[in-house]
């Protein structure tokens, strides 16, 4: 796990109008200044902290906290999750000019790229900037496709930059749980099961989503299938005031795919997205139990009050790890950290 001490050179540059310059040709949008700044977004070195400070403290200087609205979209694998946002993202933006998005992909067995998202079907309608567009694609932290930790780190930097950030990803698991947290709005993708409704009350994560896109609707079984997911939802979700809604979608022959457009736009233009901060806790909640387990997790509250007061406290997410680290390890060292099983007296 040790890493060798090197002297690192910041990805950086160390004139701040040179930094300057590269801030705002990322909120031009230029891919390769985005790219250059997610580097140091997903870079997990301690020293990486400073520089993301400093592209922090450069973008948030100029404007308010002015809501990029944060999209998840999550089912199992091969419901078409990706395939349906190569054609989404792209109708999305020919139809709203103003718009701009950045897709994060978890899904590890996803296997549309950057480049294929932006293929012929770009080049053969209006061409849409792509400039608006953005794809990254993360590898994985678990085989269930949890978010990795650098997932919520490079959510800062492009909920800062893009209209509309989408996380793409198995929604499984403690994946189901990020992905809440980080989203304004999840959306849960399906594909025709042969079954009966039980099975869609297996396929689990039901109670999860605002809405639902049972897609592969070109299969035959679909017709069926979307009568049951209705019963399901109808047994799963009892309190509903209304039915959540339902798409029925085919991303092979594009049938529903406006109206899930229009709806997804729809949504974009009245969500109010959860500020900055907002997701921040629970973040740092995940992060203290990846570094420290369920002993970093009762210093956090016993000693430093919790992920809310301790971001507070600390001035911002990576100030709150360096500061968190510094803690732990002194309580340790002095022996007053909350050793396990220490219960006597
Ligand atoms: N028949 C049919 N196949 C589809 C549809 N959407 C996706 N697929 C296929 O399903 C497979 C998985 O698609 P993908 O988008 O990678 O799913 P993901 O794992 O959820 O991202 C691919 O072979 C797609 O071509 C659809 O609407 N109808
Ligand atoms: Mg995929």
């Amino acid at each position: 796990m040790a890493r060798p001490t090197v002297v690192r050179v910041s990805a950086l540059p160390d004139a701040e109008d040179e930094l300057a310059g590269l801030v705002e040709r990322a909120r031009g949008l230029e891919k390769a200044a985005v790219s250059r700044l997610i580097g140091v977004f997903e870079d997990s070195r301690p020293t990486a902290a400073d520089d993301r400070a400093r592209v922090l403290a450069a973008l948030d200087a100029g404007g308010d906290d002015d809501g990029c609205v944060v999209l998840g979209v999550t089912g199992t694998p091969g419901s078409g999750k990706s395939s349906l946002l190569a054609r989404l993202t792209i109708d999305a933006l020919a139809a709203d000019p103003d718009l701009s998005i950045a897709v994060v992909a978890i899904d590890p067995s996803s296997a549309i790229s950057g480049g294929s998202l932006l293929g012929d079907r770009t080049r053969m309608r209006t061409p849409v900037d792509e400039r608006r567009l953005y794809f990254r694609s993360q590898a994985s932290a678990t085989e269930l496709g949890g978010l990795s930790p650098s997932t919520f780190q490079v959510c800062r930097l492009l909920t800062r930059l893009f209209a509309c950030v989408v996380v793409e990803t198995v929604g499984i698991g403690q994946s189901e749980a990020d992905v809440r947290h980080l989203a304004d709005r999840v959306y849960l993708v399906l594909q025709p099961l042969g079954g009966d409704e039980v099975q869609f009350l297996k396929a689990g994560i039901i109670e999860v989503p605002d809405v639902f896109i049972l897609n592969k609707c070109d299969e035959p079984s679909a017709e069926s299938s979307y009568h049951q997911l209705k019963g399901s939802l109808g047994l799963a979700r009892p309190f509903d005031a209304e039915p959540p809604e339902i798409h029925r979608t085919s991303a092979r022959t594009g049938a529903g795919l406006p109206e899930l457009t229009d709806a997804v736009l729809a949504a974009i233009a009245t969500t109010t997205p959860r500020r900055h901060a907002e997701r921040e806790p629970h973040f740092l909640e995940r992060w203290v139990e990846d570094e420290w387990g369920r002993q970093g997790r009762r210093h956090l509250v016993d000693v430093l009050g919790g992920a809310g007061p301790h971001l507070a406290a600390s001035g911002g997410f990576d100030a709150a790890q360096v500061v968190f680290d510094q803690s732990i390890r002194a309580a340790l060292a002095t022996g007053a950290g909350p050793a396990e099983g220490n219960d006597e007296g």
